[in-house]
């Protein structure tokens, strides 16, 4: 999409396979598509995820719910996910995540004889992830950052990476045309989603006894799935749908995010020097900046309700207006030399208008938004009081496109005790 940019400009048309789309580049026009949204936003609705859900009769949850349907759940799951009072508790559940993290660094980097710990740290990030999503869904602690995992814990991470790697090659197809197709990628995809709706199933199932049993303590916070369950609001599949796009929503999303920005901070000795100057004085962080170099989502995409002028173009309704979020933010004329990471640019005032984006925008945008935020500044916090993060300068990754983006090839990073 970048260089379709450069090459057009900053609109362009384009169809992949039966879907058409307008490309839109610069804040401007993401500011008046986002503004002219309504209260039911849409967004593209991925094909093989929707194929799968109709061929066995899943319930779709609010990220391929449309209408009210969608509406009606998802302010409940606002309230239980996204709201600044809840959220709040989730400060003790992913606390204790991340100072296991470290706990297991530090026992790592003794183990190896030297002082540090090397590795690809890919695996450890995903487990990592894993535990903090189900901490806040569950209010339980699966064991993931001890030496033995249990194996269905891994199940579940290999299947949501399986499920996005099968994404990508069926993501242009006819939703219609897949439940009949009969190919390996397709009979993977189905393998994927079985796995994870299943052990998403045990999870819900185990708190839903526990509910029941009365084994849950009811004096400290008991996760978001009791919460729902408890006010009875929504109806019991509703809420299982989407506690299972929040468990597989919360696995690849963070744990990449968190592996490039150690990368980066890794590659900016001095912005990391600067950054742990400041946790250690004031115990905090100010916010993350939005993820900008390296989003997970490569575009945002709305189907527009009425007619939209965009760079003098009248698009019409019902268009797939898609906003190349990568290739904004790596455009030079949004961001000022775009490959340096100087997480600096976001201070100051209101810099981020319609430029930080990474999760999206408005009643529409992501749901993990805040658990995901607070998960990574916390997790960074303790890596940079306890560790300096090293890599070797020399080595360039690329971005390869997974479904969500991911590195081009295996980051390995140094964690050495402070
Ligand atoms: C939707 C990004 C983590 C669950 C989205 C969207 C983006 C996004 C761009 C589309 C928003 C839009 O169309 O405006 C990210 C990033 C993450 C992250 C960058 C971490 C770095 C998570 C986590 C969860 C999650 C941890 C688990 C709770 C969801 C769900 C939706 C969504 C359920 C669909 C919401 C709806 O359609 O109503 N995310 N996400 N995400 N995300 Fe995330
Ligand atoms: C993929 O052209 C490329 O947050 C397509 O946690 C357009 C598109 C549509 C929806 C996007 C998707 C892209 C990337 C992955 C996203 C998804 C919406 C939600 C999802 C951004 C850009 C994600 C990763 C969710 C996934 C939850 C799921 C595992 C249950």
């Amino acid at each position: 999409m970048a260089r379709k940019f450069q090459q057009f400009g900053p609109i362009y048309r384009e169809k992949l396979g039966v879907y058409e789309s307008v490309n839109i580049i610069t804040p401007r026009d993401a500011a008046i598509l986002f503004q002219a949204e309504g209260t039911l936003p849409e967004r593209f609705s991925v094909p093989p995820w929707v194929a799968y859900r109709n061929y066995r009769n899943k319930p779709y949850g609010v990220l391929l719910k449309t209408g009210e349907a969608w509406r009606s759940d998802r302010l409940m799951l606002n309230k239980e996910a996204l709201s600044p009072q809840v959220v709040e508790g989730f400060v003790p559940l992913l606390s204790q995540v991340g100072e296991d993290f470290i706990r297991r660094a530090r026992a790592q980097a003794g183990k190896s004889g030297r002082e540090y710990w090397t590795a690809d740290f890919t695996h450890e990030l995903f487990r990592f992830a894993l535990e903090s999503i189900c901490h806040v869904l569950y209010g339980e602690r699966l064991g993931l950052l001890q030496d033995f995992v249990d194996p269905e814990a891994q199940r579940f991470i290999d299947a949501v990476a399986l499920m996005f790697h099968t994404t990508s090659p069926m993501l242009y197809l006819p939703p219609a045309l897949l439940r009949h197709l009969n190919a390996k990628t397709w009979r993977d995809h189905v393998w994927a989603w079985d796995a994870i709706f299943s052990q998403a199933d045990k999870c819900i199932h185990n708190v839903y006894r526990d509910l029941r049993l009365q084994r849950k303590s009811t004096t400290e916070y008991m996760g978001i799935l009791c919460s729902l369950i408890l006010q009875d609001k929504l109806p019991l599949d509703d809420i299982k749908a989407s506690i299972t796009e929040m468990m597989a929503g919360g696995v690849d999303t963070t744990s990449m995010t968190l592996q490039w920005a150690m990368f980066e901070l890794a590659r900016a000795p001095a912005v990391q020097e600067q950054l742990r100057a400041e946790v250690l004085a004031a115990k905090r962080m100010g916010p993350v900046p939005p993820p900008r170099l390296h989003p997970v989502a490569v575009t945002l995409q709305r189907y527009i309700t009425q007619e939209v002028i965009l760079q003098d173009y009248c698009i019409p309704p019902k268009t797939l207006v898609q906003v190349g979020l990568y290739a904004m933010g790596r455009d030079p004329e949004v961001f000022p030399k775009p490959e340096q990471f100087i997480p600096q640019r976001w201070l100051g005032a209101d810099p981020k208008h319609f430029k930080g984006l990474g999760f999206g925008f408005g009643p529409r945008q992501c749901l993990g938004r805040r658990i995901a935020e607070l998960e990574m500044q916390i997790f960074l916090m303790q890596i940079l009081e306890n560790f300096k993060i090293e890599t070797m300068r020399a080595v360039e990754v690329g971005t390869k496109f997974d479904l969500i983006l991911i590195p081009d090839k295996p980051i390995y990073l140094t964690l050495r005790p402070l």
